[in-house]
């Protein structure tokens, strides 16, 4: 039975804050009670709430940002991902191209020492969860308005969808990596001092392939933003984590335009899209002292969110089988709509 990465110790007790008794509101407890329920993969479940499936101690995140979330008509930036599919890239970049202007030197920018996640807080996790109307105008780090969310583009708060001016940048990441990132973090997250144990890549790969992933089913959030950012290319973009490996600079552009703010000749000329990007870049990311050592706002490493950082790695983990049952899945899921990997 295949088993998580030697070189990602397991969090050992006490428990992070993040498994400990969750506060939950009676309203949010009474609708969960209502939900269809299965085994969850870092806590002890998953609830489906309109079509997609929550690990218990997101719920009350997801309710409160659907009802409350007013999206600033002028400015925001929305980054949305599936877990896993390099979030904590997306938003290091994206931080570092809206506030080019405030950090103009590279070597000394926040990113150096804060980790993205604190300088893009995802809505529904780090804000949502743990005020019902949470302050978003607090966040000093940033000339612009700029969160992120998992959540499913069916599931966004209307303001988000009905604002014109509220760009919504999707990054996905192709299925078999998403799954093997997703299974190792899970691992990592687990409270393994309990009888739960790891999550096998087995049972990691049955429920990601029956939809019961945490904001899953995988194909049908890939598919909602896909479809939205072909309909309205100027209000979604849609990039794929392949590609952003393959030609940062290029993709890099790609979003500086879209966010309405295309790097100038003069930027061109000081290499500011190099600069991002090597500051952005997996290895030098990973070696800073923060993400090697600190902790996030749930009590999570931040190393976690720093493995591999390559295309491909499913190779180092799923078996043929899998492999073609996945193949199988995401053909049909796609078929006929232009989205392939
Ligand atoms: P999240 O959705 O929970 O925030 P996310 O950042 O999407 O997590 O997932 C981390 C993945 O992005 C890891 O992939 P892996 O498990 O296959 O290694 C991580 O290594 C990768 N990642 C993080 N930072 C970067 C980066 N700067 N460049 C490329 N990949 C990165």
């Amino acid at each position: 039975m295949a088993t998580p990465d030697d070189d990602q110790p397991p969090l050992s007790p006490p428990l992070p804050k993040h498994l400990q008794e969750l506060e939950m509101t009676q309203e949010c407890r009474d609708l969960i009670s209502t939900l269809p329920t299965q085994r969850g993969w870092v806590h002890e479940t998953i609830h489906q709430y309109q079509g997609f499936w929550f690990e218990t101690l997101f719920m009350q995140g997801v309710v409160a940002f659907q009802k409350h979330f007013q999206a600033d008509h002028d400015t925001d930036i929305l980054l949305a991902t599936n877990p896993k599919a390099g979030t904590t890239w997306l938003k290091a970049i994206s931080f570092a191209l809206v506030n080019r202007l405030r950090y103009p030197d590279t070597q000394r920018h926040p990113l150096l020492t804060v980790n993205p996640h604190i300088l893009v807080p995802t809505l529904e996790i780090d804000l949502y969860n743990k005020r019902e109307v949470p302050d978003l105008t607090t966040n000093s780090f940033t000339s612009r308005r700029l969160f992120s969310t998992h959540l499913p583009y069916s599931m966004l708060p209307i303001s988000a969808k009905n604002s014109t001016n509220c760009k919504i940048v999707y990054l996905c990441r192709n299925p078999k990596d998403t799954l093997v990132s997703f299974w190792h973090f899970c691992n990592r997250l687990r409270p393994m001092s309990t009888s739960t144990g790891a999550l096998s890549l087995e049972d990691a790969f049955d429920m990601f392939c029956r939809g019961s992933s945490g904001f899953g089913p995988y194909w049908d959030h890939v598919l909602g933003y896909w479809k939205e950012s072909i309909e309205k290319p100027e209000k979604v973009l849609f990039l794929k984590y392949e590609e952003m490996k393959e030609q940062p600079i290029a993709n890099m552009r790609r979003l500086a335009d879209f966010l309405g703010w295309p790097f100038s000749p003069e930027e061109e000329a000081k290499g500011v899209v190099n600069d991002i990007s090597k500051l952005c870049s997996f290895n030098n990311m990973r070696n800073l002292e923060v993400n090697k050592s600190g902790k996030g706002s749930l009590g999570q490493e931040n190393n976690i969110y720093f493995r591999r950082g390559q295309v491909g790695d499913w190779m180092n983990y799923l078996t043929a089988e899998m492999i073609k049952k996945l193949d199988r899945i995401t053909e049909e899921k796609f078929h006929g709509t232009g989205l392939r990997f």
